[in-house]
């Protein structure tokens, strides 16, 4: 199936993290890597004032794991880069990494929702995915490029100068 997972950083080194996070996503079975997106400069969505901008990018790659397993996986890569959890709701963090969609699955447990359920919305998602998967469709809610079509996108800006390598 093929996977699409979402990388955000606004705390700390926020590429090299981005970057750290891509190498260990890889460095398991179960995950084959297909591409990266550019990396955007997003305004911060929700969450407490005076947050510093995030730095996103989109990760599509062919998986065999399931999406529990998959989901523990991007967890623990959180973790790893320092995440601390449990704190304000949309609150800084030095990154996260979320299951924006998995196959054609859609589920509605709270510990694992598929799609993602604020994906449809957010530009900061769906400007990468569609630059990288211009046919790539957001199950239940249709194609990726055409939803953004009606999403203000002002907030996500191109960053020219940072290129995530995919995996070593
Ligand atoms: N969970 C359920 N479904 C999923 C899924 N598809 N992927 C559960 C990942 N996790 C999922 O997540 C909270 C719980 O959601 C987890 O226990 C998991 O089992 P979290 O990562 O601990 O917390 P969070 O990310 O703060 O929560 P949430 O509600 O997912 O936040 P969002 O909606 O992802 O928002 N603005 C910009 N510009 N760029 C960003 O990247 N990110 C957020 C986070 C807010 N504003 C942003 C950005
Ligand atoms: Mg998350």
């Amino acid at each position: 199936m093929k996977a699409v997972l979402s990388l955000g950083s606004n705390l700390g080194r926020r590429f090299q993290t981005l970057q750290g996070a891509v190498d260990a996503l890889f460095d398991a079975p179960g995950l084959e890597y297909i591409a990266v997106s550019p990396v955007y400069e997003t305004d911060p969505v929700g969450g407490p004032a005076g947050q510093r901008p995030y730095l996103n990018a989109i990760v599509l790659a062919d998986t065999t794991v399931d999406p529990y397993t998959l989901l523990e996986r991007a967890q623990s890569i959180e973790t790893a880069f320092g995440r601390v959890r449990g704190e304000e709701r949309w609150g800084p963090r030095t990154l996260d990494v979320d299951l924006v969609a998995v196959g054609d699955l859609v589920m509605d447990d709270p510990e694992l929702t598929l799609p993602h359920p604020r994906a449809h919305e957010r530009a900061f998602v769906l400007v990468p995915w569609c630059q990288i998967d211009p046919d790539g469709v957001l199950p239940g809610h249709g194609p990726v490029c055409e939803l953004l079509k009606g999403l203000d996108q002002q907030g996500v800006r191109l960053r020219p100068d940072m290129k995530l390598q995919g995996p070593a």
